[in-house]
């Protein structure tokens, strides 16, 4: 097995501000591709370790049309497109490669709101969420600063459109070994703090239907009305299965400047959970030229 040599300097992490962008939507996936092993990267150093993932639930029976709710981003591999990490830097940095069907890393991507790739890290308890954007070297090599934080067990997803392919998110686990100590699921709640920021959920999750979800953002009191966007959303909403780390796409109700939608201090998705229970969600939004990060437990009903 690949073997991580990376135990340092993980403890600073600051908050990504790089822009963050509504993700496109997504295809179902039609068939199922093996989830191969990524062994034979011995000889490398700063490998982390890696897993393939078999069995996974919720990739059947969507295929021919978007997957609301057909959560994505367990299979490191679809579509004959493998994501493969290669290798954890001295300062956390993370460089990976996503293969084609031809087996060769993929050079050709086409941005999806701007970002060739969105690339989501968080721990296995869910808490380290990190959404960041990594470059792409000539040869398809991608590589970003330091999405980690700190020893742990991590699944990562990679989210993107190769030239000619349909919209994937393929996701892998990652190792950081070290000295760890989990951190429990908070409990659901419908208030989330965050940089002086407090966010307000309102709107049930409910398995297999779409629900509308409105977070509210305040500062002090006061409705924050002057959200900046996301080249085409006000927010982001990522949602997490805290089962098995399923990762749903969230679209949101309206856009910056289609006449409708407010800049706040509403911003409303619609979620579809595909199966009852808890999961976590991370709503991105962006104001005073800063990225904030509210989270919240929700509990899906049956
Ligand atoms: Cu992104």
């Amino acid at each position: 097995m690949p073997r991580a040599t990376f135990m340092t300097d993980m403890n600073t992490h600051q908050h990504h501000e790089q822009e963050h962008h509504e993700h496109d939507e997504h295809h179902a996936h039609d068939e199922h591709h093996g989830h191969d092993e990524h062994d034979g990267h011995d000889g490398h150093d700063g490998h982390v370790e890696h897993h393939g993932h078999d069995g996974h639930q919720g990739h059947g029976g969507h295929g021919g049309h978007h997957g609301h709710g057909a959560p994505q981003g367990l299979t490191a591999s679809d579509q004959g497109y493998t994501l493969i990490p290669e290798t954890v830097g001295p300062e956390g940095e993370f460089t990976f490669r996503i293969t084609g069907p031809d087996g060769k890393p993929v050079t050709g991507y086409e941005p999806q709101h701007e970002a060739l790739l969105h690339l989501i890290v968080v721990r296995h308890d869910l808490s380290g969420y990190r959404h960041v954007h990594p470059e792409l070297d000539a040869d398809g090599t991608w590589r970003v600063a330091g999405p980690f934080d700190g020893p742990a067990a991590y699944h990562a997803y990679a989210d993107f459109k190769a030239v000619g392919a349909a919209p994937l998110t393929l996701g892998v686990d990652l190792t950081l070994p070290g000295e760890t100590t989990g951190r429990p699921l908070p409990e659901a709640s419908a208030t989330a703090t965050v940089d002086g920021y407090t966010v307000t959920l309102t709107g049930e999750l409910a398995a297999g239907n779409g629900a509308p979800l409105t977070f509210t953002v305040t500062r002090d009191g006061a409705p924050v009305t002057d959200l900046q966007p996301y080249l085409a959303a006000y927010g982001h909403l990522v949602a997490l299965r805290a089962a098995d780390l399923a990762y749903l796409h969230v679209h949101p109700d309206g856009e910056p400047g289609d006449g409708t939608t407010a800049p706040g201090p509403d911003i409303t998705f619609h979620a579809v959970a595909p199966t009852a229970g808890p999961y976590r969600l991370y709503l991105d939004f962006k104001h005073g030229d800063a990225v904030h990060t509210a989270e919240f437990t929700a509990v899906a009903g049956a």
